[in-house]
């Protein structure tokens, strides 16, 4: 155990919901939810001025409606939340070499391993200036985005930390005060103690840090298995000693595309897997990697994340084995309520010698034979995606419907801007995705 409160973990706080607000000013203190906004979505996450009517994520979008029907009701842009997310990881990485990445909007950072030059000791009063300094950083390269941040002398208590002034908020747990700090909360903050666990413990009068504290070891093993006992047992007395495990760099190697229309053709869908398959061999052979494990990340119409995957006895970087390997991966999903986002992922990467010894391409670019491709299909303006308009400029879709298309012309960088309707095909207005977007994931372990 260390002991110094030496490990820092920050959130981001609403985090898709912020980045929206972010980008359209006329929203900025308002409530806004990000989801599936069609009749059988589910909420991704809601601003904090919408969490104030109940909104939380998860819960289904009618749920949401009828709690806050006010609310901005968006659709995501995962483009910018990639980049966000990765803005934020950068500058991580320039303050620790040790930075482990939980989510998008979530690192563990090992502060025993910032610049002395910047952070002289590991003392509470150096280390909470050091980390206000790096939450106005997060606000700086994001332009805007808000972090809260947990330190502690564990992950556990860093992640409990960081909970506790949400949003935009720091704390520091001193060394020595854990246990204080946990005893009278939930034993649900425990890590590992979700719904089925925090009612077998309910049901045995144990509701909190402190009544865990006082089960002795076999009771807890009696009640929930010997590893999570042990591990109760353990985390109830704040001893924990995982250690901050940095990401190697390049872990994969993916492509993915998000359609503004659910895709229900699932020849489309495997040709459009196979086209994306050619992308990550191609990326893959210029740098001169290969990889044994192929996944495929499908996300459903509703925002439920699906990935499959499957790993070969030796590395490939072929298109032609990526791609049927994805097209198999695909059979086994039930896609038929409609997929927004499909991807292909290689990993398990190994520098590939590529001396062709046995003179073999197995390159051939397969035909693609594609019934429909999205870019010939209808155009769904789905609220909150980012338009341009030849004489307006960059706007997002307030709303559609009836064949016509309500834009709000405003970008991060505007002034809240007004409010203009247009035929769905008036050639004066497309959607806008950026040149260069951000593919690459941090990988959750
Ligand atoms: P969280 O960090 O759990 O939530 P948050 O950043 O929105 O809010 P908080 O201020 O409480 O940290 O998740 C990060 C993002 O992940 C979130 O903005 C949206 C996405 N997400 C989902 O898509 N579905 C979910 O069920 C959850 C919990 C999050
Ligand atoms: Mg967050």
């Amino acid at each position: 155990m260390r002991n110094t409160a030496s490990v820092l973990h920050l959130d981001l706080d609403a985090f898709f919901a912020s980045v929206e607000q972010r980008d359209k000013p006329s929203l900025r203190g308002k409530p806004v939810v990000v989801g599936g906004t069609g009749g059988r979505g589910v909420v991704a996450t809601a601003s904090y001025e919408a969490r104030v009517f109940g909104v939380r994520s998860a819960m289904s979008t009618r749920e949401a409606r009828s709690r806050c029907g006010h609310a901005a009701f968006l659709s995501g842009r995962f483009h910018a939340y990639r980049e966000a997310s990765h803005q934020v990881m950068t500058l991580l990485r320039s303050v620790s070499p040790l930075v482990e990445p939980l989510s998008l909007d979530e690192a563990f950072v090992d502060l025993a391993q910032a610049d002395p030059a910047e952070l002289p000791d590991l003392g509470v009063a150096s280390v909470t200036t050091y980390a206000e300094r790096l939450r106005e950083r997060v606000a700086e390269v994001t332009g805007g985005l808000t972090a809260s941040v947990g330190i502690g002398t564990s992950k556990f208590i860093a992640k409990v930390a960081s909970e506790l002034d949400k949003p935009d908020g720091l704390t520091v747990v001193p060394p020595g005060t854990e246990r204080d700090l946990l005893r009278p909360m939930s034993a649900t903050v425990i890590p590992g103690v979700g719904p089925a666990t925090a009612e077998r413990l309910r049901r045995a009068g144990i509701l909190t840090v402190a009544d865990i504290e006082a089960t002795g070891l076999d009771d807890l093993v009696g009640l929930v298995g010997k590893a999570h006992g042990a591990g109760l047992h353990s985390l109830a007395r704040a001893r924990d000693d995982r250690p901050v495990v940095a990401e190697r760099e390049a872990k994969s190697v993916s492509s993915e595309g998000t359609y503004e229309t659910d895709l229900t053709d699932r020849r489309l869908m495997e040709g459009l897997l196979t086209r994306q398959a050619g992308e990550v061999a191609t990326r893959l052979r210029k740098h001169g990697l290969a990889g044994r494990t192929v996944t495929i990340k499908v996300r459903l119409h509703d925002f439920t994340t699906l990935s499959r995957s499957t790993t070969l006895p030796e590395p490939t970087d072929s298109t032609a084995v990526v791609a049927r390997l994805a097209r198999r991966l695909l059979t086994d999903l039930d896609t038929s309520g409609g997929v927004r986002l499909l991807g292909v992922g290689v990993s398990g990467l190994a520098d590939w010698i590529q001396d062709d010894l046995f003179g073999e391409t197995e390159d051939e670019p397969e035909p693609l034979d594609l019934p429909e491709a999205p870019s010939t299909r209808r155009v769904v303006y789905a609220p909150g995606l980012d338009v341009v308009h030849d004489e307006m400029g960059r706007g997002w879709v307030w709303g559609s419907g009836r064949g016509v298309v309500t834009v709000r012309f405003e970008t991060a960088e505007t002034p809240p801007g007004p409010v203009r309707s247009f035929a769905v095909d008036d050639a004066a207005l497309r959607l806008w995705l950026p040149d260069n977007p951000v593919t690459e994931e941090p990988v959750a372990p």
